[in-house]
Protein backbone atom coordinates (compact mmCIF):
# COMPACT_ATOMS: atom_id res chain seq x y z
CA UNK A 1 0.00 0.00 0.00
CA UNK A 2 2.66 2.68 1.26
CA UNK A 3 4.33 2.18 -2.81
CA UNK A 4 1.36 3.91 -3.96
CA UNK A 5 1.73 7.10 -1.52
CA UNK A 6 -2.03 6.11 0.41
CA UNK A 7 -2.27 6.82 4.35
CA UNK A 8 -2.76 3.87 6.01
CA UNK A 9 -5.56 5.58 7.52
CA UNK A 10 -7.51 6.06 4.49
CA UNK A 11 -7.86 2.16 4.60
CA UNK A 12 -10.26 2.39 7.58
CA UNK A 13 -13.30 3.69 4.58
CA UNK A 14 -15.11 0.88 3.24
CA UNK A 15 -15.79 3.11 0.27
CA UNK A 16 -12.42 4.25 0.15
CA UNK A 17 -10.92 0.64 0.50
CA UNK A 18 -13.21 -0.47 -2.86
CA UNK A 19 -11.67 2.34 -4.49
CA UNK A 20 -8.09 1.43 -3.43
CA UNK A 21 -8.17 -2.15 -4.67
CA UNK A 22 -8.22 -1.31 -8.05
CA UNK A 23 -4.78 0.64 -8.19
CA UNK A 24 -3.59 -2.63 -6.30
CA UNK A 25 -4.20 -5.12 -8.39
CA UNK A 26 -3.41 -3.23 -11.64
CA UNK A 27 0.00 -2.67 -11.06
CA UNK A 28 1.60 -2.67 -14.33
CA UNK A 29 -1.54 0.08 -15.09
CA UNK A 30 -0.68 2.13 -12.04
CA UNK A 31 2.95 1.92 -13.08
CA UNK A 32 1.58 4.04 -16.72
CA UNK A 33 0.65 6.97 -14.42
CA UNK A 34 -2.67 5.54 -14.57
CA UNK A 35 -3.04 5.64 -10.26
CA UNK A 36 -3.76 9.54 -10.39
CA UNK A 37 -7.02 8.98 -11.81
CA UNK A 38 -7.86 6.93 -8.60
CA UNK A 39 -6.25 8.67 -6.17
CA UNK A 40 -7.31 12.37 -7.39
CA UNK A 41 -10.62 11.68 -7.91
CA UNK A 42 -13.57 10.93 -5.07
CA UNK A 43 -15.60 9.06 -8.05
CA UNK A 44 -14.28 5.70 -8.43
CA UNK A 45 -12.59 5.07 -11.71
CA UNK A 46 -14.08 1.63 -12.70
CA UNK A 47 -16.53 1.68 -15.21
CA UNK A 48 -18.66 -1.21 -16.26
CA UNK A 49 -20.05 -1.22 -19.42
CA UNK A 50 -22.45 -3.82 -20.93
CA UNK A 51 -23.09 -3.74 -24.60
CA UNK A 52 -24.92 -6.39 -27.15
CA UNK A 53 -25.83 -6.65 -30.87
CA UNK A 54 -29.02 -5.79 -30.93
CA UNK A 55 -30.79 -9.46 -31.83
CA UNK A 56 -30.07 -10.44 -35.26
CA UNK A 57 -29.34 -6.81 -36.70
CA UNK A 58 -26.60 -5.82 -37.66
CA UNK A 59 -26.50 -2.88 -34.67
CA UNK A 60 -25.32 -2.38 -31.30
CA UNK A 61 -27.36 -1.78 -28.57
CA UNK A 62 -27.50 0.62 -26.48
CA UNK A 63 -25.42 2.50 -29.46
CA UNK A 64 -23.55 5.21 -27.07
CA UNK A 65 -21.71 4.53 -24.13
CA UNK A 66 -20.53 7.18 -21.42
CA UNK A 67 -17.05 6.47 -19.03
CA UNK A 68 -14.61 8.65 -17.31
CA UNK A 69 -11.48 9.60 -18.78
CA UNK A 70 -8.48 7.07 -17.50
CA UNK A 71 -11.30 4.62 -15.85
CA UNK A 72 -9.92 1.24 -15.47
CA UNK A 73 -13.16 -0.09 -18.13
CA UNK A 74 -14.32 -3.47 -17.95
CA UNK A 75 -16.59 -3.85 -21.04
CA UNK A 76 -18.61 -7.07 -21.55
CA UNK A 77 -20.39 -7.52 -24.98
CA UNK A 78 -23.04 -9.89 -25.74
CA UNK A 79 -23.87 -11.56 -29.26
CA UNK A 80 -27.31 -11.50 -28.28
CA UNK A 81 -28.23 -13.13 -32.02
CA UNK A 82 -30.99 -16.03 -32.37
CA UNK A 83 -30.27 -17.07 -36.11
CA UNK A 84 -27.67 -15.35 -37.48
CA UNK A 85 -24.77 -17.35 -36.99
CA UNK A 86 -22.41 -14.62 -38.15
CA UNK A 87 -19.76 -13.91 -35.44
CA UNK A 88 -19.43 -10.21 -33.92
CA UNK A 89 -16.99 -7.98 -32.16
CA UNK A 90 -16.62 -4.71 -30.38
CA UNK A 91 -13.59 -2.57 -31.33
CA UNK A 92 -12.53 1.25 -29.88
CA UNK A 93 -11.00 3.15 -32.59
CA UNK A 94 -9.75 6.20 -33.20
CA UNK A 95 -12.28 9.30 -34.23
CA UNK A 96 -12.28 9.10 -38.18
CA UNK A 97 -10.80 5.88 -38.37
CA UNK A 98 -13.84 3.56 -38.60
CA UNK A 99 -13.55 2.77 -42.60
CA UNK A 100 -9.94 2.50 -42.21
CA UNK A 101 -10.03 -0.22 -39.34
CA UNK A 102 -12.83 -1.98 -40.95
CA UNK A 103 -10.83 -2.67 -44.40
CA UNK A 104 -7.42 -3.13 -42.40
CA UNK A 105 -9.68 -6.81 -40.81
CA UNK A 106 -10.39 -7.96 -43.65
CA UNK A 107 -6.82 -7.35 -45.01
CA UNK A 108 -6.21 -9.11 -41.74
CA UNK A 109 -8.55 -11.95 -42.56
CA UNK A 110 -9.78 -14.84 -40.36
CA UNK A 111 -6.85 -16.19 -39.11
CA UNK A 112 -5.98 -12.80 -37.44
CA UNK A 113 -9.95 -13.33 -36.19
CA UNK A 114 -10.77 -10.35 -38.60
CA UNK A 115 -8.66 -7.61 -36.31
CA UNK A 116 -5.57 -6.27 -37.46
CA UNK A 117 -3.09 -6.53 -34.56
CA UNK A 118 -1.02 -4.08 -34.09
CA UNK A 119 -3.23 -1.19 -35.67
CA UNK A 120 -2.58 1.97 -34.28
CA UNK A 121 -6.05 3.06 -34.93
CA UNK A 122 -7.22 0.30 -32.70
CA UNK A 123 -7.56 1.19 -29.17
CA UNK A 124 -9.28 -1.61 -27.79
CA UNK A 125 -11.27 -4.98 -29.06
CA UNK A 126 -13.05 -8.04 -28.24
CA UNK A 127 -12.36 -11.66 -29.44
CA UNK A 128 -14.97 -12.61 -32.15
CA UNK A 129 -17.71 -13.50 -30.27
CA UNK A 130 -20.01 -16.41 -31.55
CA UNK A 131 -23.74 -16.46 -31.03
CA UNK A 132 -25.15 -16.45 -27.15
CA UNK A 133 -21.41 -15.90 -26.11
CA UNK A 134 -20.35 -12.94 -24.20
CA UNK A 135 -16.74 -11.83 -24.32
CA UNK A 136 -15.13 -9.50 -21.59
CA UNK A 137 -12.43 -7.14 -22.11
CA UNK A 138 -10.12 -4.55 -20.05
CA UNK A 139 -8.79 -1.31 -20.82
CA UNK A 140 -7.96 2.25 -19.38
CA UNK A 141 -10.38 4.50 -21.48
CA UNK A 142 -8.40 7.51 -23.49
CA UNK A 143 -7.89 11.10 -23.32
CA UNK A 144 -11.57 12.62 -23.32
CA UNK A 145 -13.55 12.73 -26.82
CA UNK A 146 -15.79 10.59 -28.94
CA UNK A 147 -14.51 7.17 -29.97
CA UNK A 148 -16.66 5.49 -32.47
CA UNK A 149 -16.68 1.84 -32.14
CA UNK A 150 -17.14 -1.15 -34.81
CA UNK A 151 -17.94 -4.64 -35.36
CA UNK A 152 -14.85 -5.36 -37.36
CA UNK A 153 -16.83 -8.93 -39.22
CA UNK A 154 -16.33 -8.27 -42.90
CA UNK A 155 -19.73 -6.59 -43.59
CA UNK A 156 -20.84 -5.07 -40.71
CA UNK A 157 -18.78 -2.77 -40.05
CA UNK A 158 -20.74 0.21 -41.79
CA UNK A 159 -23.81 -0.31 -40.14
CA UNK A 160 -22.71 -1.78 -36.62
CA UNK A 161 -21.08 1.05 -34.87
CA UNK A 162 -21.68 3.60 -31.97
CA UNK A 163 -19.53 6.37 -29.79
CA UNK A 164 -18.39 5.62 -26.61
CA UNK A 165 -18.13 9.47 -24.72
CA UNK A 166 -15.20 9.77 -22.98
CA UNK A 167 -15.89 12.48 -20.56
CA UNK A 168 -13.11 14.57 -17.83
CU1 LIG B 1 -20.77 -8.00 -36.47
Amino acid sequence: MRSFGVPLSTLHSPLRRQLLLLPVMSVPVAFLGHRACALASTTPCVADLKIQSDGDFLAFTPEELTCQTEAQVRLWFHHAGKRVMQEHNWVLVMPGSEDAVEQAAIQAGEKSGWLPRGDENVLAATPMCGLGKTEMIEFVAPAPGDYPFICSFPGHGAEMRGVLHVTR
